[in-house]
């Protein structure tokens, strides 16, 4: 099968190269697949673009699509998860941190549960196993924490980490029937993540989850702010709401 690991970056020179080469080892050991990086950068003004640009000319299956601006994760994935599946052709693809809080060692154990017929895996912090870091403040791991469960009590989720960012999605009958269109989708931010979570348990896909430890980031700066926990929590409350105008019979939003 075609595997496409998918990497936003918006300014990430310290990272990115380090991600890349990473992966690229990774990708020795996962030789039963045809697997490739796909770059979607939010116009880098920090040089980031230099670094992968170079990385594409070492490796034949990394590829870059720039964005005109930074325009929000959930938007960087969309566009990235149509070019994979409509251009590259993909059969999976997987969402990955282009700063090095994901851990490249997880991509061979997120493919080995595609194998065993899985078609939504999620790399879990809350599973047994799976850890946040350390340094975050109390904080943010009780809204990290707090966040998923509210999302999972909500809208009836099976899933312990519904705000994961490391997930690999199989294309055949799931990705492709995703809302990944700017008019569709309910978030252009960070929770994009439930609302394909939302829609891939609908879809009735087959979901693992495998433990995950999310590292610190080391360099570079957040993206993400208290605006994104907020938006997690409002797109989870319009999926309920859509639930619950399907259940009593009314149109669906
Ligand atoms: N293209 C693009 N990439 C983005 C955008 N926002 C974030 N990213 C990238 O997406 C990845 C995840 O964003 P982060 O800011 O690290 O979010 P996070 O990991 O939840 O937060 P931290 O733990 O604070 O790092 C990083 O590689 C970012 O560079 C965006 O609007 N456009
Ligand atoms: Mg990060």
């Amino acid at each position: 099968m075609k595997i496409t690991v998918i990497v936003p970056t918006y300014n990430e020179k310290s990272k990115i190269g380090l991600v890349i080469d990473a992966l690229e080892k990774e990708f020795r050991s996962v030789n039963n697949h045809q697997a490739g990086i796909l770059v979607v950068d939010g116009n880098s003004s920090d040089g980031t673009l230099d670094i992968v640009r170079e990385k594409s000319k070492e490796y034949s299956n990394v590829e870059l699509l720039i964005e005109k601006e930074k325009r929000g994760l959930g938007m960087a994935y969309i566009e990235g998860m149509n070019y994979a599946m409509n251009v590259l052709k993909t059969d999976a693809f997987i969402e990955f941190d282009g700063d090095f809080q994901h851990d490249p060692a997880d991509v061979p154990r997120l493919i080995r549960e595609l194998d065993n017929g899985y078609d939504y895996v999620i790399g879990s912090r809350y599973v047994p196993g799976g850890k946040i870091p350390s340094a975050w403040g109390l904080h943010r791991k009780i809204l990290s924490r707090f966040g998923s469960l509210f999302v999972k009590i909500l809208l009836g989720l099976k899933t312990n980490d519904n705000t994961s960012g490391l997930k690999l999605s199989r294309v055949k009958n799931f990705a492709e029937k995703l809302p990944l269109d700017g008019n569709k989708i309910l978030s252009k931010r960070y929770a994009y993540k439930v609302h394909l979570l939302y829609e891939m348990a609908a879809l009735g896909a087959k979901i693992k989850e495998i433990p995950i430890v999310f590292l610190e980031r080391e360099g570079g700066v957040s993206k993400s702010s208290v605006k994104d926990v907020i938006d997690t929590l409002r797109v989870a409350c319009v999926l309920f709401l859509r639930k619950i105008k399907r259940v009593f019979g009314g149109n669906a939003a």
